[in-house]
């Protein structure tokens, strides 16, 4: 059976769960706790050495990176497919998976880390914050939750992270004026590549910002949010620790987020 190395909140975990559910495939979710800084074990690092979720074992197999492992899915496991049916809408999915990847993974990481986990980092003593930054092994990476976590929403990168993830919802609310989802006719990769990304935006309590703005992406929200793979994939992985950090994020992110934006 499939092995997924997976990550309760994480994004990219949460896109490869939703491609698998929504195609019925059967798979074992081996849980990497994020917060105590699992996946920088020696064992797991042998296996995605960018120290990440998701990394899928197909018996023995490693495929690591989720937009990689999504379209793995989909050659492995066909039907249904999640691939548009003309050429042009799986050049829209793909394009979609490329600025999810590019561009609002390292956001709204930056910004959940500025938010959602500052707290706790910097309830760390001096020692243990050096640690656990040395321990991240891409440096820029390390260098942007070191700034995020300095200063929080103040920080340069979290500013500009704000605004990628304002471009993202302008973008899906005109990509959503010709249909139902994002690349043709029908739920496709590109649908689950986003909705992780969006679904975030609404559990740090911020996607209420767009609700005049973007009213079609909310209508395509509220619809995947019906969809069968949505409970099982997202909802259901919550774990109560979960649950309170994001309760214990900083309450004034959202005032923060909103005077980002309307410095346009
Ligand atoms: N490009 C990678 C990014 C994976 C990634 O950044 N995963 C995050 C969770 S969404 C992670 O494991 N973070 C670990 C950390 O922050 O130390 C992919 O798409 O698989």
């Amino acid at each position: 059976m499939l092995k997924l190395y997976d990550g309760t909140t994480s994004v990219c975990a949460i896109k490869v769960r939703l491609a698998l559910f929504e195609k019925g495939v059967a798979f074992e979710s081996h849980n990497i706790d994020l917060r105590k800084g699992d996946q920088l074990d020696p064992a797991y690092l042998a296996l995605n050495p960018n120290g990440v979720v998701p990394t899928l074992d197909d018996d023995g197999g490693i495929v690591i990176e989720s937009s990689v492992i999504m379209q793995y899915l989909e050659d492995c496991h066909p039907t249904p497919s999640l691939l548009p049916e003309s050429p042009a809408g799986r050049a829209a999915m793909r394009l979609w998976m490329k600025r999810v990847d590019d561009t609002a993974h390292p956001s709204i990481g930056s910004l959940t880390h500025a938010t959602v986990y500052r707290p706790a980092f910097l309830a760390l003593d001096e020692d243990a914050r050096a640690e656990r930054l040395a321990k991240i092994p891409d440096p820029k990476r390390r260098q942007r939750f070191a700034a995020v976590y300095k200063d929080g929403l103040d920080a340069p990168i979290a500013i500009a992270s704000v605004k990628n993830l304002n471009m993202l919802i302008v973008d899906i609310e005109e990509a959503l004026t010709v249909g139902d989802f994002l690349a043709g006719t029908s739920y496709s990769l590109a649908d689950a590549a986003v909705t992780p990304y969006v679904n975030r935006l609404f559990d740090m309590g911020l996607l209420g910002l767009w609700a005049v703005s973007a009213p079609r992406v909310f209508r395509w929200y509220s619809a995947i949010r019906e969809r069968a793979n949505f409970a099982p994939a997202i909802i259901d992985y919550l774990t109560d620790s979960d649950r309170a950090a994001f309760n214990a994020m900083d309450p004034e992110a959202p005032g923060r987020v909103m005077e980002i934006l309307a410095a346009g």
